[in-house]
């Protein structure tokens, strides 16, 4: 039988929401305020750190400029307290609804659930963060649509480490060419290429312009297909991102 399409594996952060912006950036500014740091992380500061994945990688990232006289067991110490307020700071906004979802994001899942296509969710992010953001963005019911759901307790390596894409797939147990992982960023589609998944880029304005060289297509959001309604055209624009676009992309990977 040739091998067709059967799983979608999803990021998170950045790909289903933008939950860096309004969530993560904030609540990394709420934590040094708690600890009585001047720090403050603006769009600015924040768009280049996103480099390094993982946020207490992130704090230690920073940390080595701004403060190189600590010993790492010191520096260390303070990002994991830093970490741990800022995580309950994330949990608190995601509980207020400050994070939305991505344009065209639920719609795509719901289509591919009831279309029988695997869901999966491969993320750098904790557990309880995934789990909250369903649970407050609204949709609820689509978690129990997810066969498998990798996060940071899942791979001790972050993206673009390959890690946590391996460890969906087994636990998916389907072969890398039959399943298509949608990111945001260039470390997520490293990540998923290097374990052999075809990728979709949806950027955002903090990867926008990353090269995302590899991709299958690279697109704005999932509510661009970048590509001409035969019927209208000009409706280019208005067009979701569905499973049809999906399988035509995913079958130009070589297989
Ligand atoms: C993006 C990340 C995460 C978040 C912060 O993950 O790098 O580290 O920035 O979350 P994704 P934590 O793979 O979903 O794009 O502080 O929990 O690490
Ligand atoms: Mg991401």
């Amino acid at each position: 039988m040739p091998a067709s399409l059967r799983a979608l594996i999803f990021d998170v952060d950045g790909t289903l929401a933008d939950t860096e912006r309004d969530g993560h950036r904030v609540a990394f500014n709420r934590a040094f305020a708690d600890e009585g740091l001047t720090w403050r992380w603006d769009e600015n500061v924040y768009g280049p750190l996103l480099q390094v994945a993982g946020g207490r990688e992130r704090l230690l990232h920073y940390m080595a400029d701004a403060l190189p006289a600590w010993p790492l067991d010191e520096r260390e110490a303070l990002a994991d307290q830093l970490h741990r307020r800022k995580t309950s700071h994330y949990l608190e906004l995601v509980e207020q609804g400050a994070i939305a979802w991505r344009p065209g994001v639920v719609r795509l899942l719901e289509e591919a659930r009831d279309a029988g296509i695997a869901l999966a969710i491969a993320t750098t992010t904790t557990r309880a963060n995934v789990l909250a953001l369903f649970e407050h963005a609204g949709h609820a019911e689509l978690l129990d649509a997810f066969a498998a759901i990798g996060t940071a307790e899942n791979s001790a390596r972050k993206k673009p480490d390959p890690g946590i894409y391996r460890h969906v797939l087994e636990r998916l147990a389907l072969p890398a060419g039959e399943c298509l992982a949608i990111e945001d960023s260039r470390a997520g589609l490293l990540a998923a290429r290097a374990a052999g998944i075809p990728t979709v880029v949806t950027f955002n304005d903090y990867t926008r312009g990353e090269d995302f060289d590899g991709a299958l297509r690279v697109l704005p959001s999932l509510a661009v297909t970048g590509e001409p309604l035969d019927e209208a055209p000009d409706a280019v624009a208005e067009r979701f991102v569905g499973l049809a676009d999906l399988r035509r992309w995913w079958a130009e990977a070589p297989h």
